[in-house]
């Protein structure tokens, strides 16, 4: 399958990783849109949010819930964080292999551009 994250995820191409389970993997953005940015992907391929099955829920918590794990071992959680996922082109969606991004380190603003 030609998806860039299934390729980082299988180790095709390198990435710099920072979280790795059975199910989920966790590495720093390329491009940083804020001192911390990491994208916290499921190693199941899944191009969409809309392509999320029932059979999923619990793979989707754990990208939360793993999001929430880094943001507190790095040290941020308090101060405070964003998470976003994109859906499709309008949506900003450039990766289609579902991924959270958080971000920390600086304020950020609201609503989203
Ligand atoms: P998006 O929500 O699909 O737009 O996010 C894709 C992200 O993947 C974006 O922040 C890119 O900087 C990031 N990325 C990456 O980390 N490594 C890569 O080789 C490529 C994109 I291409």
């Amino acid at each position: 399958m030609d998806c860039l994250f299934c390729k980082i995820i299988n180790r095709e191409i390198p990435a710099d990783i920072v979280y790795e389970d059975d199910d989920v993997l966790a590495f720093n953005d390329i491009d940083p849109k804020a001192p911390i940015h990491m994208l916290v992907v499921p190693k199941k391929h899944i191009a969409t949010l809309n392509d999320i099955e029932e059979g999923d829920l619990a793979l989707v918590g754990r990208l939360q819930y793993t999001a929430a794990h880094l943001a507190k071992e790095q040290g941020f959680a308090d101060d405070g964080y964003r998470v976003v996922m994109n859906c499709n082109d309008q949506g900003g969606q450039t990766v289609y292999h579902i991924h959270m991004h958080l971000m920390g380190g600086r304020r950020f603003t609201w609503p989203a551009g």
